[in-house]
């Protein structure tokens, strides 16, 4: 049976769940229990403080684990990162007092920076020679300056609205996170077996994401044209009309592309265009 940590409350917890569910892995919820167990998958689910989870699986007491890409880089355990998920999307960046002038990283040298991930910090001030004295601490980091705590920050951003709220401005973008899937390197082939599983249905999930199905009506002396507004992922599925002339082509298109797409077709001839929603890609 493998064992996935989990976050039990906070902005992963939900689309960690609702990954999981798409995957087609039902597990209950409605108790919030420490452990709960899948009912149609050989899986357990451990909830935990993200802060928990790169340890709780590199020693083994979860397999696999959902955390921040930047909770696996500052508590540097030996875990392997089998997937990035692409939510829980956000940077961890430097900023410093908006009205400062800002000339590059070396403004911070001989300066205090507050933050809760000295070691991402650290290993970039490092990297970049610079000495900069580094103020751990636990929570509300944006308002270390405005107290005389730190000449700057070095914290999560994702919209930037709290740094605007604090009269800070963002000057170095140091890494960029989202929620990885982790496990733990040596599992046995059993449970490695139900991870490829698990990866494999992750992919599918991911890659049906935004993406539309699309049936288009083009006249026979159109198709190579159609086809090249519309690639298909192999070979494109095209179908004879009873009426004859015609053809069907079906193809996985990109949401963001559809209108784009449709209006092209439109040009060309094409008729009946019907955008369906997509359920799985699986692959
Ligand atoms: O209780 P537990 O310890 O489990 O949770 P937590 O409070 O430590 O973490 P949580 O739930 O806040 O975040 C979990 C993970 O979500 C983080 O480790 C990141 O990987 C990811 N994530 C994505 C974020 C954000 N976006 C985010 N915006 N984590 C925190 N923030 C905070 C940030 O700290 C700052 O205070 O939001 C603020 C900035 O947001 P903007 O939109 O104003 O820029
Ligand atoms: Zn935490």
């Amino acid at each position: 049976m493998l064992r996935i940590a989990l976050q039990s409350k906070g902005r992963l917890n939900e689309k960690s769940i609702a990954l999981l569910r798409e995957a087609g892995i039902s597990i209950e919820e409605s108790s919030r229990k420490l452990l709960s167990r899948s009912s149609n998958f050989p899986m357990e689910v451990l909830y935990l403080r993200d802060d928990d989870i790169p340890q709780t699986v590199s020693c083994g007491i979860a397999d696999i684990g959902i955390v921040g890409y930047n909770e696996v880089m500052e508590r540097a355990y030996p875990v392997d990162v089998l997937k990035h998920l692409e939510f829980g999307k956000c940077r961890l960046s430097l900023a410093i007092p908006k009205y400062l002038e800002y000339d590059g990283p070396e403004f911070f040298n001989g300066k205090r920076v507050a933050t809760s991930y000295p070691v991402i910090l650290k290993s970039y001030f490092d990297r970049k020679g610079i000495s900069c004295e580094i103020r751990e601490i636990a929570g509300s980091v944006e308002i270390s300056p405005s107290i005389g705590l730190a000449d700057g920050i070095f914290d999560i951003v994702s919209s930037g609205g709290t740094l605007v709220q604090n009269g800070l401005a963002e000057v170095e973008t140091v890494m960029e996170s989202d929620a990885v899937l982790i496990g733990r390197p040596g599992l046995d082939e059993e449970k490695m077996q139900t991870v490829r599983t698990l990866l494999s249905r992750f992919t599918s999930v991911l890659r049906s994401r935004g993406k539309k199905y699309m049936l288009v009506n083009v006249p026979n002396d159109k198709i190579d044209e159609a086809l090249e507004i519309i690639p298909s992922m192999k070979s494109p599925t095209l179908l004879p009309l009873a009426d004859k002339g015609w053809s069907a082509i079906h193809a996985v298109v990109d949401e963001t592309e559809v209108w784009e797409k449709a209006d092209r077709l439109k040009q060309i001839g094409a008729e009946d265009i019907l955008v369906l929603s997509m359920e799985k890609l699986i692959i």
